[in-house]
């Protein structure tokens, strides 16, 4: 058990369930002979034998009690006989039903095509790998955002950008000729969660992705991921005319650019005939873009999709922008350039939006370009990878954070128009003249390592991240539950304990690295470890004396009316509340506020002693998994529990570090006594600055 069959094991169910489960799958039918369809008969076939020991016979049509079958309506008279609605469920839903077949009691999977019957086929194995009934099922599911992607951050020479699970998976130097197996488990993982897309190589990337070698290299990958429903998506370069095409400009409105990125485009569909389209990153952080030529994000956007439209490509043009000249407030900066663009864009551009205004830190408030872009699809993007959450060693499962992103309420339209509402379309979707694209982008924590994500429990995240694409109204909770089913076991004994440890993690992380509404601490560069001292360097938004601003007064960041004003980007109700020392909540207090060190919190504490306090609890709740973990040892296998094991104690290990860290550093500020019974960090902080770690992962470029 090294985890490399991450959530698909397909471990045998327990006896008591399974002369009922087999009475349920006696007859394997799966009358299509596509791709796809083969695809989806192997998988059945695999799960069924590992789950219930024996593979049903496979037939062409039903003929037994208990027959599954799964497939359109098109492709089995038998499917086509029981005339089930199947409107609204579009190309990638579908029904799971228990029926009577010839008067024969079977379970149908039924979609509109041969991948929604895919998808379906995964559903009826999730249920029995979570211990569900099988008797009067009536499912009727179908994703409610259209585009479902994967950002790989992986670079042509196999370095992952914030990758903590070794190389990149994508052997570029083998392909086109060697596809490796793992390219088709891969497949098989994201389909499970209905992941559509995936796009292969990093925003910061180099335009040789879209010379013909690498487009010959991509299209063999996207010949393995076609029968599974996944379509390939690169990063563009903005100034690949230049560096590929010999142009002497990039510049959008330029004639010679719009007709390189039109050949270009021609030249991907030849050899891609279904290629997803381009992720671009452009006038942020060095990269090049429209910017650079005058022009603004949505004449390069534009030019982008008008290549890619005759074929049924998209562009995902990144919000992530901030400019090189001294901001006030970089949180403002994603708002500021693209909300007077609203309505500008081409309706083949989704806009890619991350979860907050700053970068992925363990809890932002949501972003306010949510609600305040309403003629402009929005894609939100999501951290997979736990660049700020301690990496791959730390147990922090995100599903509860991306829970609270998409409920967060934006009040654009009154209360309830949450950014799950306005991810889906459905909060904007009478605006005129609005593209119905939607969709959802999750930074890839996937690499070489046969765990794939680096430890056991970052697969939840993979998960999670799939799980809420399809579905944004989700329950973070209800999706550790099938995860842990799936990957683990189903014994009650072992999944109460674990999931409620892991709903708590996050929150652990926020506490022992930035409570209180604290964010972007860590160590330069490579994000590793604390660093709430880092000042200096190129530019200030990229040190933490930047966000904290703690002086002997207080500590936060002021952008309510008196400070810089950020919180005007919210809907009214939203920025009154944010922008009020007593009302915010106070998760996101030093996010919005400046806040004297006496100030007194709601536990009648003054903000010192609870953010000391609050330090502690985190690295409090690491000691609680640990012992949690070590009293489920009964219940894993040796292999996985024992490197679980090892890193909640690399955890626990590093919250203290960050705990003591912090308080160190912050004390010299507050000049305030512990709180009674908090113990004093073991070293000064002379020596917590001193550490240096040059060969942490994930930054080189
Ligand atoms: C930050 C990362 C950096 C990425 C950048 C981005 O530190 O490596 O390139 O975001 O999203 O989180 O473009």
């Amino acid at each position: 058990e090294d985890g490399y069959d991450l959530w698909l094991r397909y471990a045998p169910v327990h006896e008591s369930r399974l002369a009922g489960y087999r009475a349920h799958a006696t007859e394997l039918v799966v009358p299509a002979d596509t791709a796809t369809a083969r695809a989806t008969r192997d998988e059945l076939a695999r799960g069924l034998r590992g789950l219930l020991g024996q593979a049903p016979a496979t037939a062409a049509r039903a003929r037994r009690d208990g027959a599954v079958v799964v497939g359109t309506p098109a492709s089995s008279p038998q499917l086509a006989a029981l005339k089930l609605d199947l409107s609204g469920l579009g190309e990638e839903g579908y029904l799971v039903r228990s029926v009577r077949i010839d008067g024969r009691p079977a379970t149908v999977v039924v979609a509109n095509s041969d991948v929604g019957a895919l998808y379906g086929a995964f559903h009826f194995l999730r249920l029995i790998q979570t211990a569900q009934p099988l008797a009067a099922l009536d499912i009727r599911e179908a994703p409610r955002t259209q585009v479902r992607v994967l950002n790989h951050w992986d670079n042509l020479d196999r370095y992952v950008e914030r990758g903590y699970a070794g190389e990149s998976i994508w052997d570029w130097h083998r392909l086109p000729d060697w596809k490796d197996p793992r390219y088709t488990d891969y497949a098989r993982a994201n389909a499970s969660i209905g992941i559509n897309g995936t796009v292969l190589n990093n925003v910061n990337t180099s335009a040789q992705a879209l010379t013909p070698a690498y487009l010959e290299k991509t299209a063999a990958l996207a010949e393995v991921f076609r029968p599974f429903g996944i379509k390939v998506y690169l990063s563009a370069r903005f100034s690949a005319p230049i560096e590929i095409g010999g142009l002497e400009t990039a510049d959008p409105l330029d004639p010679a650019v719009r007709r390189w990125w039109k050949a270009k485009a021609e030249e991907i569909y030849r050899t891609i005939p279904d290629f997803g389209g381009f992720l671009v990153k452009a006038n942020s952080e060095g990269q090049p873009g429209p910017q650079d030529y005058g022009r603004s994000h949505a004449d390069g956007a534009n030019m982008l999709a008008e290549a890619l439209a005759p074929h049924g490509g998209i562009v995902m043009w990144r919000a992530f922008v901030y400019s090189h000249e001294e901001p006030d407030d970089r949180a403002k900066q994603a708002y500021n350039e693209f909300v007077p663009f609203d309505g500008q864009f081409h309706d083949r551009v989704l806009v890619q939006v991350k979860n907050g205004a700053i970068d992925f830190q363990p809890r932002e408030p949501f972003h306010p370009l949510f609600g305040a872009m309403p003629k402009t699809p929005l894609m939100m993007e999501f951290q997979i990878t736990k660049e700020y959450l301690g990496f791959a060693t730390h147990l922090a499962y995100k599903g509860t954070l991306y829970e609270e992103v998409l409920r967060a309420d934006t009040q654009v339209r009154g209360p309830g128009s949450t950014v799950a509402r306005v991810i889906d379309g459905t909060l904007e979707a009478g605006e005129p003249g609005r593209s119905p694209l939607t969709g959802m982008a999750g930074v890839a924590n996937i690499g070489v390592d046969r765990n794939w994500s680096g430890s056991h429990f970052d697969q939840a995240n993979w998960f999670a991240f799939g799980r809420l694409a399809w579905d944004p109204y989700l329950e973070a909770q209800a999706i550790a539950e099938e995860w842990v089913k799936m990957t683990f076991t189903t014994d009650p004994a072992f999944v109460g304990p674990v999931v409620a440890m892991m709903m708590g993690s996050r929150e652990a992380v926020v506490d022992y690295m930035t409570p209180l509404g604290l964010h972007h601490l860590m160590g330069r560069g490579h994000h590793y470890g604390p660093g709430p001292w880092v000042a200096g360097g190129p530019r200030a938004d990229w040190t933490s004396v930047y966000y904290h601003r703690a002086d002997d007064k207080g500590i936060g960041f002021d952008r309510s009316v008196n400070g810089s004003d950020a919180v005007a980007q919210y809907a009214p109700p939203v920025a009154a509340q944010f922008g009020d020392i007593d009302a915010v909540p106070e998760e996101f207090l030093l996010w919005f506020h400046h806040v004297p060190w006496d100030h007194r919190m709601a536990s009648g504490r003054t903000l010192w002693d609870e953010l000391v306090l609050r330090y502690g609890r985190g690295v409090d709740y690491v000691k609680g998994m640990r012992s949690t973990w070590d009293g489920l040892a009964g219940h894993v296998d040796p292999e996985r529990h024992a490197q679980v094991a090892a890193f909640l104690a690399i955890q626990e290990k590093e919250a203290q570090w960050w705990r003591d860290a912090s308080i160190a550093y912050f004390q010299t500020f507050s000049k305030r006594p512990l709180p009674a019974g908090q113990a004093a960090p073991p070293h000064s902080l002379e020596y917590y600055e001193s550490l240096q770690f040059p060969f942490a992962p994930g930054d080189g470029k």
